[in-house]
């Protein structure tokens, strides 16, 4: 069987949204661990010329950005199906992964748990409170559209386990240890919700490291 490698920061949300794909489906894989930074080096620029995390070899095939690696995985082994056969699930899958990509990673997720998380506890620096208060409006805006979206569905795409939730789960994870995303999401379904996909045995076995645990 060919060897699935997953390279990437540990910790890295997006990494970890592989890692919980591959722990569904049961597969086999082994982590190439990168040092926070070494994304930018020129050999791991030759895996990812963007040089973001993260990125997978599976035999002689490479593949970058998580949505194509999330449905690779989804395609390539057996196992519950990851995503949805019915149209307005699909749908409902593909806004919700949109909504990460596009808002709520790079607007709100990269600005208030790099600041709030990640910079203090990986590279010792002190959060940038004008940052974190200008990433606000879009912290609620998004965490309040996917709430209201969820609804009273079981998870992200209705009433099955899929994708959107395999990429949103660990982005919401650190935004709920952070004060500002705890405040937002009290009380709501979205809180309740990433209670229950925590305690799937993926999310249980993809935590981040004990630093970045401590410092969430
Ligand atoms: N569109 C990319 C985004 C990946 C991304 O931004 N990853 C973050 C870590 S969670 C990263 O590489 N950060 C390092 C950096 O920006 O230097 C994907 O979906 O894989």
């Amino acid at each position: 069987m060919s060897e699935f490698v997953v390279h990437g920061v540990p910790g890295s949300p997006f990494m970890r949204s592989v890692l919980v794909a591959l722990e569904e489906k049961q597969a086999p894989y082994r982590v190439e661990a990168l040092a926070p930074g070494a994304t930018r080096t020129p050999e791991y620029r030759r895996l990812h010329p963007f040089g973001r995390i993260p990125a997978i070899r599976h035999g002689d095939f490479h593949l970058y950005e998580t949505q194509a690696i999330l449905r690779y995985i989804d395609a390539t082994f057996a196992g519950r199906p990851l995503q949805p056969r019915e149209p307005e699930a699909i749908g409902r899958m593909n806004q919700v992964i949109g909504i990460n990509d596009w808002y709520l990673f790079p607007l709100v997720a990269r600005v208030i748990v790099f600041e709030r998380i990640v910079g203090p506890a990986l590279f010792g620096k002190t959060p940038d409170e004008a940052s974190i208060a200008a990433a606000l409006p879009d912290a609620r805006l998004c965490l309040g559209e996917l709430d209201r979206l969820l609804g009273d569905h079981a998870y992200l795409a209705g009433d099955d386990f899929s994708l959107a939730d395999v990429l949103l789960a660990p982005q919401i994870y650190y935004l709920a240890a952070t004060p500002e995303g705890a405040s937002i999401l009290e009380g709501t379904a979205l809180r309740a919700w990433l209670e229950r996909v925590g305690e799937r045995a993926s999310m249980q076995a993809t935590l981040p490291p004990q630093a970045l645990r401590k410092a969430a």
